[in-house]
């Protein structure tokens, strides 16, 4: 679904936003094949919670990296519509998908309570601008239906988050919580917010419950102090070649692939990388190197 202009000025004056019917019913179901190739289902889990210990050992053990190898997956991190959203809110095409995150959260095992924080702290080397010059937009899209007591992400608006100096970025457990919003709403909706605005991932009021989503995080290209993960580290992984040879040149260049015509591109390394990385469709960077 199309994210308007008047969701980013949310964003942008709220702190958040959250749009329901993001994905559409067949990406939804993609999505969550491949979010149960790396996590129990629901029922999974809760027929024998003891066999799954490893995802709830502790608040971020259910928690992984992407790319995946499920292309169902992988493609709603880099939608059109997200993407489209993430150049608006940025001010430009020159992006970088800067991390994906997976994250499954079983009920009764762990406490997923945390305080009110700001994300920068593991997303910047300093602190965001005020103005929002150089945001990073940052995006969990819910992959399981989400109530109140489904463990959703409570968020602080803006009016009352902004006064509050940005360092410390943790406010102590308890602090605002009288002031935050549930993000709650079914598959498919996605929550949109940014590295500085106060929110937390809150504990299951419900059991058996289990919480299912997919973050990816994009921000302007070429300014060094911001990033999270780092893409050539998770190239050796079979799940960085599935994604690859799927994906699009541009969907490639989200994660820093030179684009076709880009002056890196000449007869070695069309071939080299044709031969690292079998299967990929080189023939738009051949094309543009030879025209
Ligand atoms: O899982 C959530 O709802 C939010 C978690 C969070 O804010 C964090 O771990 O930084």
């Amino acid at each position: 679904m199309h994210i308007g202009d008047d969701v980013l000025h949310q964003v942008r004056t709220d702190g958040y936003a959250v749009v329901e019917g993001f994905l559409t019913p067949d990406e939804l179901a993609a999505a969550r094949e491949g979010l149960f190739e790396q996590f129990p289902t629901h029922d999974q889990y809760f027929a024998d919670p003891d066999q799954h210990r490893s995802v709830v050992a502790h608040q971020f053990a259910g928690l992984r990296v992407g790319p995946f190898e499920s292309w169902g997956l992988n493609r709603i991190a880099i939608h059109p519509d997200l993407v489209d959203a993430a150049e608006r809110f940025c001010g430009t095409t020159s992006l970088d998908l800067y991390k994906i995150e997976l994250w499954a959260k079983y009920s009764g095992a762990v406490d997923y309570d945390q305080p009110h924080h700001r994300d920068f702290n593991n997303h910047n080397l300093v602190v965001p601008r005020r103005d929002l010059r150089w945001p990073q937009l940052t995006t969990f899209i819910l992959l399981s239906d989400v109530t109140d007591d489904d463990g959703p992400t409570k968020v602080i608006p803006r009016r009352i988050g902004d006064p509050i100096p940005l360092w410390p970025n943790r406010l102590e457990p308890g602090e605002l919580v009288e002031h935050e919003i549930a993000v709650t709403g079914p598959a498919g909706s996605i929550f949109l917010y940014t590295t500085d605005v106060l929110h937390r991932g809150s504990a299951f009021t419900g059991h058996p419950r289990s919480r299912f989503a997919l973050l990816a995080d994009f921000q302007a290209r070429g300014n060094p102090w911001q990033g999270k993960v780092s893409w050539p580290g998770s190239a050796p992984r079979p799940a960085f070649h599935h994604l690859l040879n799927h994906a699009t040149p541009r969907e490639r260049d989200l994660f820093g692939f030179p684009l076709p015509g880009h002056e890196y591109w000449n007869e070695q390394t069309l071939a080299d990388v044709a031969a690292r990385w079998p299967g990929i469709d080189m023939t738009p960077y051949a094309t543009a190197t030879r025209t």
